[in-house]
């Protein structure tokens, strides 16, 4: 008997991957540098399906139909280097070789283009849902060449979570485009997370809403536009009373949030490409600020407030469902125009309907929203430039504004930190607005380092002489 596909790596991702594609009818040799996970496997799950063991990854290479499939899925970073500089001498061109783990965009264009030098097909495949997403069908985003999918995709397709039928798993694009995606994706969870986190700070602090209530708000939320797994948890967790001592759970919790690093990848690379990703980049900061207890806590007596005494609008409820869907469209909106420059940057031919389809089910973001921003991108005449000029988006927008300018407003008021509220808000507006004192920037820039400008009623680039007679002068393109 040889395996359709052979996973090396069964901590419990490698481990939940290998039972769903043998639930799913493949033959799967099982693999881990430690033995024990792999007996451990077939101890517990070996009914699932048919695997075969091998304890050397020549067993493992052996054991696979041609061309071969080995899915990696060791921990991120040396170790799946060090995999695939062992896997690459027993392989043959035309192998593939999938890299299922969060590996960072970067380094799976590395090694695309390293193991292309020995004719194997490598593929980063970004895969979301956590343990469970990746037993029961997680959605998946698989990079690397056309070809390696046409081998590759029908199986993933197969074991990947399914919206109404539709499999969460579309050819990404080449390279590392699987795992950029995965890792936007991420981004958006962040800020995601994030003006939930507000909203509940709003309601709690603001309007004295206490956790159990606000289930019940989360609830009908749940039911509107906000619909999404999010949403749907944050009821669960905030309904939730701690047994030791019958306080609301969210209150027994240290109000430090963790983070592994995919949120910060987002906001470098969208630092490098020059991508105003400002919803997701407060995100993380906040959870960044969350941590710094030791500072926070001297800063409790240390810095004053003077917060208003203001009443909260009777409005404020419906006022924070709205503004919170409007920061979360802008969340969207900028985590889609990352997408779109890295694109144009990297050469990849990204789909973003098709995207949005593969978020609808199997992973964290999962939202009702994303089927209207597939319909936004449908059309290839009428894509929108930004997610936000997209018609339904442009007019839910402006129905919410009203209401987000005032939870603004009364947070800043009340002194209850709104990051990503207030981010995306001054991003819609500086979307918007006619002028932005760029221009301002641009003389100051010229002043001191001749950095030189444009003018709004000529073409040319210019520079003026300010420590001379402040005359204009048309600057030599150096370029
Ligand atoms: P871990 O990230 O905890 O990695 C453990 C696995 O890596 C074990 O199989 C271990 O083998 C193997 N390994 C290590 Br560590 N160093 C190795 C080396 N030098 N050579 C060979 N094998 C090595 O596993 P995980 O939590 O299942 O995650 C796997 C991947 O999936 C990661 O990239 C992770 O970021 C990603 N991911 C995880 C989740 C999640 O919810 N956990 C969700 C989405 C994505 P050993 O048993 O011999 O030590």
């Amino acid at each position: 008997m040889s395996a359709q596909i052979g996973v090396t790596g069964l901590a419990v991702m490698g481990a939940n991957l290998a039972r769903n594609l043998a639930r799913n009818g493949y033959t799967v040799a099982l693999h881990n540098r430690s033995v024990e996970k792999t007996d451990a496997l077939l101890h517990k799950h070996g009914g699932d399906g048919d695997f075969i063991r091998t304890e050397t990854l020549q067993e493992l290479v052996d054991s696979l139909e041609k061309p071969r499939r080995v899915l990696i899925m060791v921990k991120a970073g040396k170790p799946v280097d060090s995999v695939i500089d062992q896997l690459t001498p027993l392989l043959e061109p035309g192998d593939i070789v999938i890299d299922g783990g969060n590996s960072h965009y970067e380094d799976t264009r590395r090694r695309e283009a390293a193991l292309s030098e020995h004719d194997l097909h490598f593929v980063g495949v970004g895969v979301s849902g956590g343990e469970e997403g990746a037993l029961l069908g997680p959605s998946i985003m698989p990079g690397g060449s056309r070809e390696s999918y046409d081998s590759l995709g029908p199986m993933l397709e197969k074991i990947s979570a399914k919206y109404d039928g539709e499999p969460c798993c579309r050819w990404i694009g080449t390279d590392g485009a699987g795992h950029f995606v995965k890792m936007v994706h991420n981004g958006i969870e962040y800020a995601d997370m994030q003006v939930i986190g507000e909203a509940f700070d709003l309601l709690r602090s603001g309007a004295g809403i206490e956790p159990a209530d606000q289930a019940k708000i989360f609830t009908d939320w749940n039911a509107g536009t906000l619909s999404s797994f999010l949403i749907e948890i944050t009821a669960e967790v905030l309904g939730h009373t701690d047994a030791r001592t019958g306080k609301p759970f969210v209150d027994v919790v240290v109000d430090a949030a963790g983070q592994k690093g995919t949120g910060r990848w987002t906001v470098v690379s969208a630092l490098e490409l020059g991508s105003p990703t400002s919803g997701i980049a407060e995100s993380v900061f906040a959870r960044a600020l969350s941590s710094q207890l030791e500072q926070r806590l001297k800063a409790q007596d240390a810095l004053q407030g003077h917060e208003a005494t203001v009443e909260v609008p009777e409005t404020f409820v419906e006022d924070v469902r709205l503004a919170l869907y409007a920061s979360k469209l802008v969340s969207y909106a900028q985590g889609i125009d990352m997408l779109t420059a890295a694109a144009k940057e990297y050469g990849w031919d990204l789909n973003l309907e098709e995207i949005a389809s593969l978020w609808r089910a199997g992973c964290i973001i999962r939202a009702e929203l994303l089927d209207d921003i597939m319909k936004a991108y449908a059309v290839a005449d009428e894509r929108p430039a930004n997610l936000l000029l997209a018609p339904a988006f442009t007019e839910a927008i402006a129905g919410a504004i009203p209401a987000w300018r005032r939870v603004v407003a009364t947070a800043v008021q009340l002194g209850i930190p709104v990051p990503v509220f207030s981010a995306s808000l001054a991003y819609y507006d500086g979307l918007r607005r006619k002028r932005l004192p760029a221009a301002l920037t641009q003389g100051l820039r010229d002043l001191f380092g001749a950095h030189t400008y444009n003018r709004v009623d000529t073409d040319g680039t210019f520079h003026t002489l300010w420590g001379e007679d402040k005359s204009e002068i048309e600057a030599v393109d150096t370029h």
